[in-house]
């Protein structure tokens, strides 16, 4: 696998031409002009192509999911209460556990309050610089930023991730959040993601099917059995739980989204390629080199389309269709050209027709809105912020005033 990333093309006059499938017209060739005709045939049709063409098929359903408490206790100066719950998925003999690190506001509150769920990049110990959250033992990405270099999380880095984890803000604005390491569900590598929850299911050794799932496809499982437990949480208002994530992770939050309507809210902070932009766009990251570089995330057959974007039978718009009617919001960073900013605003864009046909109007801004002027009134949100691909204070404080008005 190439570890750099190849040369890429940012210049918006080097878009080729393309025509995008419509999303409200069925396999059949019939107009999905109804809420009835999208909900009964379109929607499941649309869902049934991602999974066999882009993320494969998700893990059966015949898990049984349970909790164990491994710790509760006053955080964050006393403003909320840190729980640690390991959840455990068996299917059989076989099982597979992750860790949730769950924030809630301290002050009592009778109905729950709403959550941001999301998965993280490097172990819960990098998102908090407070002691008591214990270094993962699980495999992690190396990131000489971080000093990890031998796969393995260390003491160091305990907060290192914690500013694309405002917590603090988040639960001074009256919100839960939830977070788990991706690498307890699947580890982000090709030779080793396998040792997660794949195992329940699926051989080790196993050759993948074409439909067969990548991590994109199990972590986005994995959120859903998250959600599983947190909805039996009388902390949690479990009808207004927001699924967010970052780059890969916020294509994952799409893809969960997409399939479990529990999640109220869907966030995609620069998902970038097999996330929120468009693929036939072919600038920044194509689907040639995502698949080159992350064999690991799709399924097989996504790798059909490499080079023949407009082979595909849908595009990223589409998977914005299916948050429809729940609040979405889509953000971009300027400098983040390889996640192709101005793909997502037209993704964003595309999906509008599902939404008005659900009663719901989208976005009404022609082109991309001009820096750090987000457009939070219609039930998708989107801005472009200043700088580089990351996730910032910035963004959860958009994110933050889109659900006060949308998740109220
Ligand atoms: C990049 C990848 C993107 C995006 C990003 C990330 O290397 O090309 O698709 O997912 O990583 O996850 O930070």
């Amino acid at each position: 696998m190439a570890s750099e990333r190849r040369a890429f093309d940012s210049e918006e006059h080097k878009v080729p031409p393309y025509a995008l499938p419509d999303m409200l017209i069925t396999s059949d060739g019939n107009p999905a002009d109804t809420a009835d005709v999208w909900r009964q045939e379109r929607r499941p049709e649309i869902l049934d192509l991602f999974r066999r063409e882009v993320y494969g098929h998700p893990p059966p359903s015949n898990a049984s999911v349970g909790q164990e408490v491994l710790a509760e206790e006053e955080a964050l100066g006393g403003k909320a209460v840190r729980r640690q719950i390991r959840i455990t998925m068996t299917v059989g003999e076989r099982s597979s556990a992750m860790d949730c690190l769950l924030h809630v506001p301290a002050a009592a509150n009778t109905r729950g309050y709403p959550l941001f769920l999301g998965l993280n990049f490097c172990g819960n110990h990098t998102v908090s610089s407070e002691p008591g959250i214990p270094v993962t033992t699980q495999w992690v990405r190396n990131m000489p930023d971080l000093g990890i270099a031998d796969h393995k999380a260390r003491e160091e880095n305990r907060g290192a991730m914690a500013k694309r984890w405002p917590l603090q803000r988040i639960i001074e604005a009256g919100y839960a959040v939830a977070t788990i390491y991706c690498g307890d569900l699947a580890p982000d590598d090709p030779e080793h993601w396998r040792t997660g929850a794949w195992q329940l299911f699926y051989g080790l050794d196993e050759e993948r099917a074409p439909e067969q799932c990548g991590t994109i496809a199990v972590w986005a499982w994995g959120l859903s059995r998250a959600m599983d437990v947190l909805e039996t949480d009388p902390a949690i208002d479990r009808k207004r739980v927001i699924v967010i994530g970052h780059s890969r992770l916020g294509k994952t939050a799409l893809w969960a989204g997409a399939q479990d309507e529990r999640f109220a809210m869907v966030v995609s902070n620069n998902s970038g390629c097999g996330g929120a932009a468009i693929s036939r766009r072919r600038i920044g990251e194509t689907v040639e080199q995502i698949n080159q570089r992350f064999p690991h995330w799709f399924c097989l057959n996504f790798r059909k389309y490499n080079g023949r974007e407009d082979a595909l039978p849908l595009d990223q718009h589409m998977l914005l269709g299916l948050a429809a009617p729940r609040p979405l919001y889509v953000a971009s960073a300027e400098e983040d050209i390889w996640a192709d900013p101005r793909g997502e605003f037209l993704s964003l864009k595309g999906a509008g027709p599902v939404y008005e046909l659900l009663g719901r109007p989208g976005l009404q801004a022609e082109d991309v809105p001009p820096l750090e002027q987000p457009l939070l009134d219609a039930a998708t949100g989107y801005h472009v912020r200043r700088g580089r691909h990351g996730i910032t204070e910035y963004d959860w404080n958009q994110y933050i005033a889109f659900a006060d008005r949308h998740l109220p």
